[in-house]
């Protein structure tokens, strides 16, 4: 594409925006003036040229692929998959003794009992629903990107700068964590994650159908340090969670404040609740003792009807799901679900709840209709709100102050615009829109079927996530963007806040453990290395990598041996990674530039053994092997 057929194709979309807008505006009843109230502002084009960067990183869950993906916003071309609570048969992780020590270090003993009790040291799979990105002063900041694991009860840590996890932290007490924000302000801080599944107090197994001893917990982890600062009880279960831009409340999502323990009993109450987490009243109650301990971690009680300021229940129609503190630093959006509500929260009349005995729905400002299936709302920064509706399959645009107005009586509609997405919609996301820098430019609805939307593959069909320009109140779908199982959530953050390196430092704390074995076996793991060492039936392998060759052509070892292969990769150029790939022993890693590896197996039956480099690297990559001879037992 040319630059005047790209400037033609912009100014086209923004003429037909413009027109539609006119006729929105006109049909729904709002004045005139709507028009010079949205500013042009064209989103930009979703067709990149070859060669072209993209605008955003959108950071995407996977659901129940465990993994977090990056990709190029707006192309929504995937980039790059970043393995986190699933085992990648690409890089090793899950296998490499840098990630197993990861997912060790965050276990609690009885996972670690019960994976060895199946013969195995990690959980292979989860079910990550939740990516958000660390904070500072209301903005991302690009230092971490933290998330959930629904399947397992954890929460993982991805830096920013060489985008591989660093951190899996096995949440005790809670069961199914879901719902999970970091701190906006001052900073991230605290990182907030919600149990799902409520358990009884005692889970030992003596108590099973006793609603009354059920529990949940609601985890405050710290951002820095993934240590888990304490844990709130609470009565019913928590699904979604998000924060204010104060620093003083949390806040969450419950669809069964029955307690119930099937469809029936949870779906009964018309109304369930949000409940409101006093984040200085938890601190001083924790400071003054007015804790148990579980488990190692503090648990403050903040069940209804305790009495104290730790926490308020909000009651909400009707299995309220996600929850989206706006732009605006003061509303936060409740998505009714099973209400074709969305209620609105002021931050502002938090205090006055927790100070007094005012109504807790006296912080409710607006309650509007939008259609059936509420899930999501995102923002574009310019007071409005795009909700999607699952059951409706469509994306409503609504003003949040004309929903306020009509609330109090005002005879306005505060819907400005629907679309139709294809199809079930769950999250959708706006360009920087959990953040007080959302820039109202795109929206991408992440759609729970795709049906007719792509020549068929099967049964299984992908999902759908549809970019959406929103930069006019015509809210036009531009893609289709299929993914595999099952992007959740997705943020959209402006490049210029992620800045990640090219090559990895030589004293990255991922390798510091295999740092300190190979000083004890006297090998400098900087430099070009061919050392074999022998330690009863343990044998430490250490190898180089610089294209095209392995520095050990060959290494032998006995039938049965404890083989760690070591390797560090010595180039040092953009984008030069090697990888280990050893035949017949499920054994494969990723070598990064500079980046070093270890893997331990044990070795198979006595014979040869080609071990080769899995990416390609250079025109020799192909002779890029080596072997490995495994002798019979003496
Ligand atoms: S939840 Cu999936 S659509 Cu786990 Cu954020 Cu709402
Ligand atoms: Cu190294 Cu291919």
């Amino acid at each position: 594409m040319t630059d005047e057929i790209k400037n033609l194709s912009l100014t086209r979309r923004g003429m037909l925006g413009a027109a539609a807008t006119g006729a929105v505006v006109a049909g729904t009843g709002i004045g005139g003036s709507m028009m010079t109230a949205t500013p042009a502002r064209a989103a930009g084009d979703v067709n990149l040229e070859p060669g072209e960067l993209d605008e955003y990183y959108g950071f995407w869950s996977s659901g129940q692929t465990g993994e977090l993906r990056i990709l190029g916003f707006p192309s929504m071309r995937e980039l790059m998959r970043v393995p986190v609570f699933n085992r990648c048969s690409a890089t090793g992780w899950g296998q490499t003794n840098e990630s197993i020590k990861i997912f060790e270090d965050g276990m609690l003993p009885e996972t670690k009992a019960f994976l060895a009790a199946n013969g195995k040291r990690v959980h292979d799979n989860g079910d990550l629903h939740h990516p958000h990105m660390s904070f500072t002063d209301g903005t991302y900041d690009g230092r971490y990107l933290f998330m959930n694991d629904k399947a397992n009860t954890r929460v993982a840590r991805v830096r920013c700068d060489v985008m591989k996890t660093d951190k899996i932290v096995e949440i005790p007490n809670a069961k199914a964590i879901h719902g999970l924000r970091p701190q906006k302000f001052p900073r991230t801080g605290y990182v907030f994650a919600n149990g799902e599944d409520e358990t009884p107090i005692v889970n030992d197994g003596s108590i099973l159908d006793e609603p009354d001893k059920y529990v949940n917990f609601f985890t405050a982890l710290d951002g820095d340090t993934m240590e888990i600062a304490w844990q709130v009880m609470v009565s019913g279960n928590l699904d979604n969670t998000d924060c204010d831009y104060q620093g003083k409340y949390a806040y969450s999502t419950s669809y069964n404040s029955e307690m119930g323990m099937n469809l029936a009993e949870m779906t009964e109450s018309e109304m369930d609740h949000v409940v409101i987490f006093n984040l200085a009243e938890i601190e001083a109650g924790i400071a003054a003792g007015d804790f148990t301990e579980m488990n190692g971690v503090k648990v403050i009680d903040g069940r209804k009807g305790q009495n104290k300021k730790y926490t308020r229940y909000v009651p909400i129609p009707n299995s309220p799901h996600g929850i989206n503190t706006a732009p605006d630093m003061k509303h936060v959006i409740i998505n009714g679900k099973l209400s074709p509500t969305c209620s609105v929260l002021d931050v502002t009349k938090m205090d006055a709840l927790f100070e007094s005995d005012v109504d807790p729905r006296s912080i409710v400002v607006a309650e509007p209709e939008l259609g059936l299936g509420p899930l999501h709302t995102a923002y574009d920064g310019q007071g409005n709100a795009f909700t999607t509706l699952f059951l409706d399959s469509q994306v409503v645009k609504w003003n949040i102050e004309k929903a306020i107005e009509a609330h109090n009586g005002a005879d306005v509609d505060p819907i400005i615009s629907k679309v139709d997405v294809h199809y079930q919609p769950g999250h959708n996301s706006t360009s920087m829109g959990e953040t007080k820098e959302a820039d109202g430019k795109w929206l991408v609805s992440m759609n729970k079927f795709s049906k007719d939307r792509f020549i068929n593959v099967g049964p299984l069909k992908p999902e759908n996530e549809q970019l959406i320009d929103i930069s006019t109140d015509d809210m036009k779908v531009v893609h289709d963007g299929p993914t595999f199982a099952e992007p959740h959530d997705s943020i959209i953050v402006r490049r210029d806040i992620v800045n990640p390196v090219e090559v990895w430092d030589r004293n990255d704390p991922m390798w510091a453990e295999t740092r300190k074995q190979a000083e004890a076996d006297g090998v400098d793991i900087d430099d070009y290395m061919d050392t074999i060492i022998r330690d009863g039936n343990k044998v430490r392998v250490y190898m180089s990598s610089q294209a095209p060759t392995f520095s050990l052509e060959s290494f032998e070892v006995t039938e049965g041996d404890e083989v760690t292969v070591i390797i560090t990769n010595l180039d040092d150029i953009d984008d030069l990674t090697h990888g280990f790939t050893l035949n017949n022993h499920g054994v494969a890693m990723e070598i990064g530039p500079q980046a070093t590896s270890s893997v331990t197996f044990t070795a198979a039956k006595p014979g040869v053994y080609w071990y080769y480099c899995q990416w390609f690297c250079h025109a020799l990559h192909m002779e890029m092997r080596g072997r490995m001879f495994v002798k019979p037992k003496a």
